[in-house]
Parts: structure tokens; sequence; C-alpha cells
């Protein structure tokens, strides 16, 4: 196996023996041939478009949910993954029936199915490895990624009903420009910004899908303790998957609280209307082994993040959707529902949480509700009260260096305000930083996909400031990023022309040296360093 798209991968350069995730060598081979065929099927959907032939959806949806499945801590169950693969392979053969050219087609487009021990021989020679070029094989993987970011996001917007014919034909045309080997290294970093826009489009899609469906997110303060019922913990981005739980579970005596990316649920306004809708339990992703134990009773995963399990609650952990973990319960969508009777019979069961923490965080800052509030803003840069918005969006991970952001936090003048989106918050959303005119110091605007949000405010600021460029805002970026939808998110702001964004607490692995340069000449992309060289470079005046 050889794995380095996240960045906890080994010394920052690849998974080989197993995933620092748990993926294993045979999992991880599926996944590239999966990754590998998809493309293959990705070329011929783009040349049948060019034939005037139209791609069915089921089409689309198999190759996002392919991209999906691979993201990291999504699905670690080989059977799925070979599943997907046979289906995709099936897929792909019969649509090659319907071109007219099939010339000049790249072996990913033409593979035919083959008996289990030839498909597991050939996983072995397709992934990243494959392309010898290191500068080449950077940007493949980069663009790849990605759009594995992108799939995600538009798989949930989907999943309201929301839909956009060009994001998936980008999507296809991109993933073959990967099997491209006339492309060379500009055309490819052109094809990293085109790939950013769309995932401006793919955020702007699910905020909207979500907005639509759910209200507009507004301040909350949310309940970290526990209640004396049985519970159930909902954790990830599906928030149709967090409606259809609240449904089920009225009048059953049963709670629902959140985990992690999930938290951001609780600031919309759908589902306030739901008394058994308590609060969110725990901190970010990787403390789920800790905290899914202490809750007592189910959780269920919607999306990534899926920590291998202990044996001590791995009969109450259940996936559904992309993801998935050999020897837990899965729950699959009929018809557009989905039956969560038994995680709430197990929950009835179960003793109620253990109690971890109490108190209340708050949230709720998206777009809308900051214009609401802009006003107070506004008047606030403008009187110096706050001077500077610190944009801390990102993931959160086991990795001891990621205390950096915590001390981070602390160390910020009085006058910088935090704006945050995605896992990240976790490392300092519970440290009572305070507010500067009833404005608080950390303003959460939900999920990593509400990034969206924080572009979206940074452009009312530069409307309202009257300022030409994005980039003489006084603000500043320090991103944490660990998996592919940060990947995403990154892009999307090189893409609205966001210059020198720090990333951290690594740069990825899989970016080439030549590639670093690129990215720190055109868009001053830099890593970070201790929080005291850090601090005194953002703030040289305090
Ligand atoms: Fe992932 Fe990052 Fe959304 Fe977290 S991008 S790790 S769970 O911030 O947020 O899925
Ligand atoms: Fe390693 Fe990350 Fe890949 Fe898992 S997803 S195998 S931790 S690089």
């Amino acid at each position: 196996m050889f794995c380095y798209q996240c960045q906890e991968t080994v010394n920052n350069t690849g998974c080989t023996k197993v995933g620092v995730c748990g993926k294993t060598p045979e999992v991880a081979n599926k996944q590239d041939l999966l990754i590998w065929i998809t493309k293959g099927l990705s070329e011929i959907t783009t040349k049948l478009r060019t034939e005037g032939y139209k791609i069915p959806n089921n089409i689309n949806k198999i190759i996002t949910g392919n991209l999906f499945a691979t993201i990291t801590n999504a699905n670690f169950d080989g059977k799925v993954i070979e599943d997907r693969i046979l289906n995709t392979i099936e897929e792909k053969q019969k649509l090659l029936l319907e071109l007219k050219d099939n010339n000049n087609l790249s072996e990913a487009a033409l593979f035919v199915n083959l008996s289990a021990t030839e498909l597991a021989e050939k996983s072995k020679s397709v992934g990243a490895l494959s392309t010898q070029d290191e500068d080449i094989r950077s940007l493949r993987e980069l663009i790849t990624y990605g759009i594995k970011g992108i799939s995600a996001y538009i798989t949930h917007a989907e999943t309201l009903l929301a839909e956009n014919e060009n994001l998936n034909i980008f999507i296809q045309r991109a993933l073959a420009l990967t099997l491209d080997n006339t492309l060379e290294v500009r055309d490819l970093i052109n094809l990293v910004l085109e790939t950013g826009k769309y995932g401006v489009e793919a955020m702007a899609m699910l905020d909207e899908a979500n907005t639509s469906t759910y209200g507009n997110p507004e301040i909350t303060k949310v309940s970290i303790g526990v209640k004396n019922n049985p519970g159930i913990l909902i954790s990830g981005h599906d928030l149709k998957d967090l409606e259809l739980l609240l449904e089920q579970t009225k009048g059953t005596g049963v709670d629902v609280y959140t985990h992690s990316e999930m938290l951001p649920a609780n600031y919309y306004p759908a589902f306030k209307k739901y008394d058994n809708f308590v609060g969110n339990y725990g901190n970010a992703w990787w403390k789920q082994r800790e905290e899914f134990e202490l809750f007592n009773g189910p959780t269920l995963m919607t999306t990534n993040c899926i920590v291998p399990p202990k044996e001590s609650y791995i009969n109450r952990l259940y996936t559904t959707g992309v993801t998935g973990y050999s020897g837990c319960k899965h729950i699959e969508e009929v018809n557009g529902e989905k039956d969560f009777s038994q995680i709430i019979e197990q929950a009835k069961n179960c003793k109620s949480p253990t109690e971890i923490e109490r108190g209340e965080i708050i949230g709720g800052f998206a777009h809308n509700q900051v214009f609401e509030l802009a006003d107070k803003v506004v008047e606030a840069v403008k009187s110096g009260s706050i001077k500077k918005f610190v944009v801390m969006a990102g993931c959160d991970g086991r990795q001891k260096g990621r205390n950096y952001y915590t001390e981070f936090a602390k160390s910020l003048p009085e006058d910088a305000v935090i704006l945050t989106a995605g896992c990240a918050k976790y490392r300092y959303n519970k440290l009572n930083l305070g507010n500067i005119g009833g404005i608080p110091r950390v303003l959460d605007a939900g999920q990593c996909n509400d990034s969206y949000s924080l572009v979206a405010i940074a452009l009312k600021l530069k409307e309202v400031f009257e300022f030409e460029d994005i980039n003489d805002l006084p603000i500043i970026y320090n991103i944490a990023w660990y998996e592919q939808k940060a990947v995403i998110v990154l892009f999307a702001l090189l893409y609205l022309g966001v210059k020198n964004i720090h990333l951290g607490p690594t740069l990825p692995g899989f970016l080439s040296k030549n590639v670093v340069d690129v990215l720190v000449k055109n868009f001053g992309i830099a890593g970070i360093n201790t929080v005291e060289e850090d601090i005194n470079l953002f703030f040289p005046e305090d």
C-alpha cells in the first residue's frame, strides 16, 4: 500500500504498512483500484458527452460516491469497496458500448473485469506511485483529493434534492485529465485553480441546500452536558440523517446528541423544535474512542471520521451513507428513507450518557447571522475594538503538535476575533475567550463546508470597507488541515484570491518541492512555526 492523502501520514511521506487511520493494505489497494476505475469511467462519460449522450444521474452518483467513500476515515470495509469496484466496472462496460469513437482510451477506461486474484494484483500497481514524475504525481493527487472533497459536499446537497450538472461534468472531466499523459505541470496547476472554482460552487450549493431546507443558522447556546434519558449520538455532516433520526426518536424517551462535525446542526432553526435534541457531547472526531465508550448509548456515523472502534462499543456503532466499518451495522437508504428503529431500540436499553463536562458553547455565526450583526461588527472595527480577524478554520487531529492551535488562540491579542468552521474549533471553543462589545471572540460558522460562510463574510467586509482586494482586509488565515475536504476548502480560498494562508500543523506530504514552490511564489502559502514566532509575525505592532 501507499497512501499519503491525509495530514497524519507516516513521517509526512506515506503510509506503507498500515494506515495511521487504521486502513489495512488490502483496503488501501482496493481504494486505489476503485479510484483508478472511476477515473476510467469518467473518461468515458466525458467523451460520451462530447458525442451528445446524456449521462444518467445514477452514473454521476456512482462517481461521487466512490470518491467520497475513499476519503480518510470514511469506509474501512473491504467488501463494500470491492462491490463498488465491480459495480463501477459493470456500468463502465455498458457505457463503453455506447461510445461511437473509442480510439485513444486509457487503460483505466478499457479495463475489464477479472478474477478476484487478478483484481487484487492489479490494485497494487494503480495508486499514486504509478505516476513516475514527482510533480505530475503531486498535482494529480492534489486534484483528485480536492475532487473527493467536492464529491462529499455535493452528496449531502443531493440528499436534500439539490442538483448541479455542471459540477458533475467538471468532476468527470478533471478526473479524466488526471489520466492524461499529455498534460504538463502548467496545465495541471490551472486545473487545481479550476477545481477551487468548483469547490466554491459545491460549498455554495450545499449552503443553499442546508439553509433552504433547515433555515439559516442563528446564534445558539449549545449545552455540552447530559440529561438522564438514554441517548443516541450522531456524528458526521449529513443533516438529512439527523432530521430522520429526530423524527423517529420523537416521543420515544431517547435523547439525541451531536458529536464532532454534527455540532453545528444545533444552530439550525428547524432542529430546535425537537425537545429530545439536547446538545453536543464531546469533542472532535479523534476523541471518539474515549467518548463513544462513555456515552453508553449507540452512535450513528453519517460521514467520514470513523476511528477503528473498541470492542467495548463496536456493537453500538452504526454507519450509514458511504461510511462503513466491518463489524458495525450499516443502515441503508430505501426510497429516500432510513429506518433507525434498531438504533432507537438499542438506545432504550442503554444507560444514559456519563457526564464528561457541563455548560454551554455558543455558535451559529454563518453568513446570514453575521450580516445581521454587520452594523455592530463594522462599528467595532471602526472604533478599533476589533483590530484583526483570524480565520482558524479546518480540522482537528490526533497529533500532539495541534496543541499549537489552543496556545495560539490563547495568545491572540484581546482585540482579535477568531472566525472558525470545521472541527478545528474544538481546540479553543471551550476556552472562554470572552467577547468584544457583545461579539464573541470565537465566531463559529459551522462545519468545514461552512468555510463558505467565512468567505462570504470576508467579501461583505471588503464591500463595506470599500477595499479593492480581499487581501487588504485585516484578516489573517491560519488554517489547520487533516483530510481531503480541507484540501478543497484551501483550493476555494486560493481561487477567490486569498493570499498568505498559513497551513498546519504540517504542509501536505503529497506536495512535491516544486509544487510547494509554486504555491509559495504565487499565493504566499506558508507553514506554521512556534506560537510565539507566529504571534510576532501576525501582530508585529503588539
Ligand atoms: Fe473533515 Fe476537517 Fe468536516 Fe473535520 S475537513 S476533519 S470532522 O474539519 O470537518 O470533515
Ligand atoms: Fe495514512 Fe492518512 Fe492514508 Fe490513512 S488516509 S492510510 S492515515 S495517509
